[in-house]
């Protein structure tokens, strides 16, 4: 089957008009805090971390899908041009200082650009400022213990079951909802200290541009500020055990005045604490 020229073209132009659709679909679900069906991209941010992860993954894209088209387009050129049909006498040039020196230089400076970009989004990681809420994980297989120590809260928080979901009026993703969340105010410096009770887990939370290992007998720590109230789920993200799948991590973002009811509420033993949607399991530590 032969295709004209123009036909070629109009199919190629079909599927980057598909692509682009789906491109812009794939933005279009997309929910703050969760995963949404086909996503391929990185979650929505809440925080001024993952704004930096994004903006660095999104120019890397442009970077190599530019090197990437370069390549591809001067691979295509010595084919076309410099086969032996097309260009039997071929040229004895062995040396071009200049283009040698271009194709040294040129891919250096881009690594070196793309590092110091690296390096920075490393250090705005790794360097905590001063923490207005402190929060330690401690992964338990299969579960995690959250403790505020500046308030004198412990809980554990344990997935929900598919029949406590479905109690719910609105219920919490599949496999991501929790009976207890942790709460954390809006814009605050929450420093997340972690550490394992048995093996190794590992904290992650994708819209705050998280994830750190919790190693039994070690302090990790880390760092995030929400900046949009809301709920965001995350998962423990290193393989330990049967029911690592069903260790899932929620943050409740709220604002100041309902952060202090909630830590009241909690430290006072009531049932129905904000996050709780059923029972209380939520107790000030002694
Ligand atoms: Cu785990």
């Amino acid at each position: 089957m032969k295709m004209s020229k123009g036909r070629i073209g109009r199919r190629l132009l079909g599927l980057a008009v598909a692509g682009v659709a789906l491109a812009a679909s794939g933005t279009a679900f997309a929910e703050l805090g969760q995963p949404s069906p086909w996503e391929y991209r990185l979650q929505p941010s809440a925080s001024p971390v993952m704004d930096n992860i994004t903006s660095f993954h999104n120019a890397l894209l442009i970077i190599i899908t530019v090197i990437t088209l370069f390549v591809l387009g001067l691979l295509i050129t010595v084919m076309v041009k410099f086969n032996a049909k097309a260009n039997p006498v071929p040229s004895r040039t062995t040396h071009n200082t200049l283009v040698e020196v271009a194709w040294t230089l040129i891919p250096v400076l881009i690594l070196v650009g793309i590092s110091v970009k690296s390096f920075q989004l490393l250090f705005l990681e790794l360097d905590i400022p001063k923490a207005d809420v402190t929060i330690k994980a401690t992964g338990n297989q299969w579960n995690w213990t959250y403790t505020y120590p500046d308030d004198k809260i412990e809980y554990t928080s344990i997935m929900l079951t598919e029949e406590d979901r479905a109690k719910l009026s609105s219920p919490p993703p599949r496999l991501l909802g929790v009976d207890h969340a942790i709460v954390v105010p809006v814009n605050k410096v929450v420093r997340v200290e972690t550490t394992g009770a048995d093996v190794i887990h590992s904290f992650t939370v994708p819209a705050f541009g998280i994830k750190i290992d919790a190693i039994p007998g070690r302090l990790n720590e880390t760092w995030f500020t929400a900046t949009k109230t809301g709920i965001y789920y995350g998962q423990c993200s290193e393989l330990c055990g049967r029911d690592h799948a069903f260790m899932p991590i929620v943050v409740k973002v709220v604002n100041d005045q309902d952060y202090d009811d909630w830590k009241k509420c909690v430290q006072s033993g009531k049932d129905d604490c904000i996050d709780v949607p059923q029972g209380n399991k939520a107790k000030q530590s002694s």
